[in-house]
């Protein structure tokens, strides 16, 4: 970072700062990972500066001939690794993305049936705090309280009383696998699409480790920054017959110029799912999820729904006198990052919550295994119990400080 250090030094350390913070922690977010370094080499590079309004072939601006090159090979990754009719690499983020499936193909007002943000589901899938309740009329369906797992009769009750145009599946702290063929056949009784947002679980669809929603959705997104490890940005990918109204709808509809720099960077992640040591990569991320759900079982916490199947685990820390607020600042503490989450039915506000969420993407990628997955457990474990006992805190922190020295992210 020698220009940046020359330019702007207190930026430079802020992100010196960061990658430090990163190295000596351990990071337990759902919805995050660790990138390989070409994916930000392909960020940081001169094609952040490219304006290339519209697509290839059909741009706005001169002087696209490698920006034509570079999207083109992005959605031919995307097309191949996914299966998909079609792919649209241009969305900014996964809210982007959600956003132009949304005005694709339905007029503002129309009815979204989508899975509740309380139950697992996603801001952008029609919360009353998100723009998208005000575009759309969205209704929401909730989990089973007794299994805390998807209700499929009452969604198809929902889709048949509601009769909406489209209907979302996919989740941001849903541990379990969703149905997508019984979606697929309760939008088709009622004549909606269906959109499936595979953020979360985008590099397990990649790998093959868990079922693909793309030959049963009209739309699928996802972003790739999550266990795709990759850089942010959102990807669309749709059957070929909604493909020129998507393309319409992001440009020029709802953005101007595309990130050709985080493009390029979306088109190296694609091309490192397709190997074989990504695909190793995501089973242990499965096998290391449920490692979580096991150590935390054993030491006497509610697993939500039992277990998980994909890359996350959500714990209710109710039956230790903690609440998930707690819980995050007390392990950050200790240099473990995780997020507060509502449990379904949660008596709590968001902003305390009865749980938290756990993510193996970032130990996973680290090299750890289910060894490591339980002495985490167990330093967790012991920090929430002895909060407040600076002793034991002290010890924690060591040992956790001990793990990241012996897992690092960057071995160079
Ligand atoms: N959707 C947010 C999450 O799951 O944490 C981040 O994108």
């Amino acid at each position: 970072m020698q220009y940046l250090a020359n330019d702007d030094p207190e930026v430079a350390r802020i992100i010196q700062g960061e990658e430090a913070r990163m190295e000596n922690t351990l990071d337990l977010i759902a919805a995050e990972n660790h990138a390989p370094r070409s994916i930000f080499e392909a960020q940081g590079s001169i094609f952040s500066t490219k304006a290339a309004e519209g697509y290839p072939g059909r741009r706005f601006h001169a002087g696209c001939r490698y920006a034509d090159e570079l999207e083109r090979l992005a959605i031919h990754r995307a097309e191949k690794l996914f299966g998909a009719g079609h792919a649209n690499l241009q969305p900014h983020s996964g809210v982007s993305a959600n956003l132009a499936v949304y005005f694709s193909v339905l007029a503002a007002g129309d009815r979204i049936l989508a899975m509740k943000l309380s139950h697992g589901g996603h801001l952008s899938h029609g919360d009353p705090a998100s723009v998208t309740s005000q575009c759309f009329y969205f209704r929401h369906y909730g989990l089973d309280l007794q299994t805390e797992r998807i209700d499929y009769e009452a969604v198809r009750a929902m889709a048949e009383a509601f009769k909406p145009r489209m209907i979302i599946a996919g989740a941001s702290s849903y541990p379990r696998l969703i149905d997508y063929p019984l979606m697929a056949d309760i939008a088709q009784s009622v004549s909606a699409y269906l959109l499936v947002d595979m953020a979360h679980i985008a590099g397990l669809v990649a790998a093959g480790v868990v079922p693909s929603p793309v030959p049963h959705a009209d739309f699928v997104t996802f972003t790739t920054y999550k266990t795709l490890k990759g850089g942010r940005g959102g990807v669309i990918l749709c059957k070929r017959a909604h493909a020129a109204k998507i393309s319409k709808t992001i440009f020029p509809g709802a953005q101007g110029t595309p990130s050709l720099n985080l493009l390029a960077a979306k088109a190296v992640c694609l091309k490192l799912a397709m190997g074989s040591g990504f695909k190793q990569e995501q089973r242990k991320i499965l096998a290391n999820a449920a490692a979580f759900a096991a150590g935390f079982e054993n030491k006497g916490y509610r697993i939500v729904s039992g277990g998980t199947d994909n890359h996350l685990v959500l714990v209710d820390l109710r039956a230790k006198g903690l609440t998930g607020d707690v819980a995050e600042k007390t392990l950050e503490a200790v240099g473990i990052v995780v997020n507060r989450n509502v449990i379904p039915g949660d008596p709590e506000k968001p902003d305390v919550a009865s749980g938290i969420r756990i993510g193996s993407p970032g130990v996973t990628a680290r090299g750890m295994g289910e060894v490591e997955v339980a002495q985490i457990v167990a330093l967790m474990d012991s920090a929430m119990i002895n909060r407040g006992k600076g002793d034991v805190l002290d010890s924690v922190s060591r040992e956790v400080a001990d793990l990241c020295r012996r897992f690092p992210i960057y071995r160079d």
